[in-house]
């Protein structure tokens, strides 16, 4: 069977943007594919984190997966840290990884900013380690959001890299999926920014865990242009923050971009956001309060966490092993 995996940064508030365009495909996904589904906290502290919040938040991202509908038997829940293959293959492949490959990744370049002379070795290196999370499990397929189809892209120049440069074929060259209405969604202050877990304005994402009355305020407050809602998808994406609600109301109700556009052609946007407020209240509403329920009991997050990390050493460990091989690296 195919294998999938896929994860989550434990970063902050996890939002629609986490829930459309990751989790909510993994869920469709879960019966056909072999799945390991991580909570990536060794990608979290590529910047600064509080320790407190960093266990908190890496309950939290567990108990979306689980609340969204992944079932934890049947796939492999795991924090990241807890495997230590990740950091030990990031390494092995490090080595092997160019550094004119990494200068052209752009999330280093946006999340850097000025700072680039502060910014750790880590923030640098972080698309090598999300080869060795992908590689290390053979993955052969990767469900993301489109903003890393190009830390895919470098994946899969990775695999190759490795294979040639030893005369093998060891790696699969994973398979980015990026489907779904809302790939990327937007922030709903700025449609030409994505909704993020680090943007400072509350007001930009709704979190899975938002109230309906938080999800009321934040789509009545959403910034939308004067005019009434787009006739056409021509239009529509000439209008990006319009475009944006669109698309994520044709996620939350299995239409098309192009159905909703039809519904919604010219009338005013109070009554469309209303509607999406409802919408987004009704599909978040029952994950958060799952959510809330699951935080009650620790102890069960962490025994998820824990049967997790066991049955992903038992996939990694032989990899890692052949890999030693490979590369020559004596184990007496
Ligand atoms: N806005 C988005 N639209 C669609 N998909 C998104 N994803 C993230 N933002 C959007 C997808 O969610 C998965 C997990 O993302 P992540 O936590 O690893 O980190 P990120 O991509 O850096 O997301 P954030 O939430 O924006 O975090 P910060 O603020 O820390 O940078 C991935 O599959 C991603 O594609």
């Amino acid at each position: 069977m195919n294998r999938i995996f896929s994860g989550v940064q434990p970063t902050g508030n996890l939002h629609l943007g986490n829930y459309l365009g990751a989790i909510r495909n993994w869920v469709a996904l879960q019966h056909d594919y072999d799945c390991i589904f991580c909570i990536v906290d060794l990608h979290a502290v590529t910047v600064p984190q509080d320790p407190v919040q960093l266990r908190a938040q890496t309950r939290e991202v567990t108990a979306a997966y689980i609340a969204a509908g992944i079932d934890p038997e049947r796939c492999v829940i795991f924090n990241q840290s807890t495997v230590p293959g990740h950091a030990e293959l990031a390494w092995l492949l490090g080595c092997q990884t160019p550094l004119g490959w990494l200068n052209r990744m752009t999330q280093f370049k946006e999340k850097a900013g000025k700072q680039r002379e502060e910014a750790g070795l880590g923030l640098y290196s972080y698309p090598v380690l999300m080869a060795a999370d992908i590689l290390l499990y053979k993955a052969t397929h990767v469900p993301v959001g489109e903003d890393q189809k190009q830390h895919l892209e470098l994946s899969r120049d990775i695999a190759g890299a490795f294979n040639r440069r030893f005369g093998v074929e060891f790696f699969p060259l994973p398979e980015p999926m990026i489907f779904g209405t809302a790939t990327r969604v937007m922030s709903l202050r700025d449609g030409t920014k994505k909704m993020s877990k680090s943007d400072q304005s509350d007001y930009s994402r709704i979190n899975m865990t938002d109230d309906a009355d938080a999800i009321a305020l934040k789509i009545r407050k959403a910034k939308t242009d004067p005019n009434p809602l787009p006739e056409t998808a021509k239009d529509a994406e000439a209008r990006p923050e319009a475009d944006n609600l669109l698309g994520i109301y044709a996620a939350l109700s299995d239409l098309t971009r192009d159905q909703v556009i039809e519904q919604w052609a010219g009338k005013s946007f109070s009554t469309f956001k209303s509607d999406l407020a409802d919408l987004s209240s009704s599909v978040l509403g029952k994950i958060g309060g799952e959510m809330r329920r699951l935080l009650a009991e620790p102890g069960y997050i962490d025994d998820i966490l824990r049967r997790g990390a066991e049955r992903a050493n038992a996939v990694a460990k032989p990899h890692l092993q052949e890999v030693f091989d490979i590369m020559g690296l004596l184990r007496p």
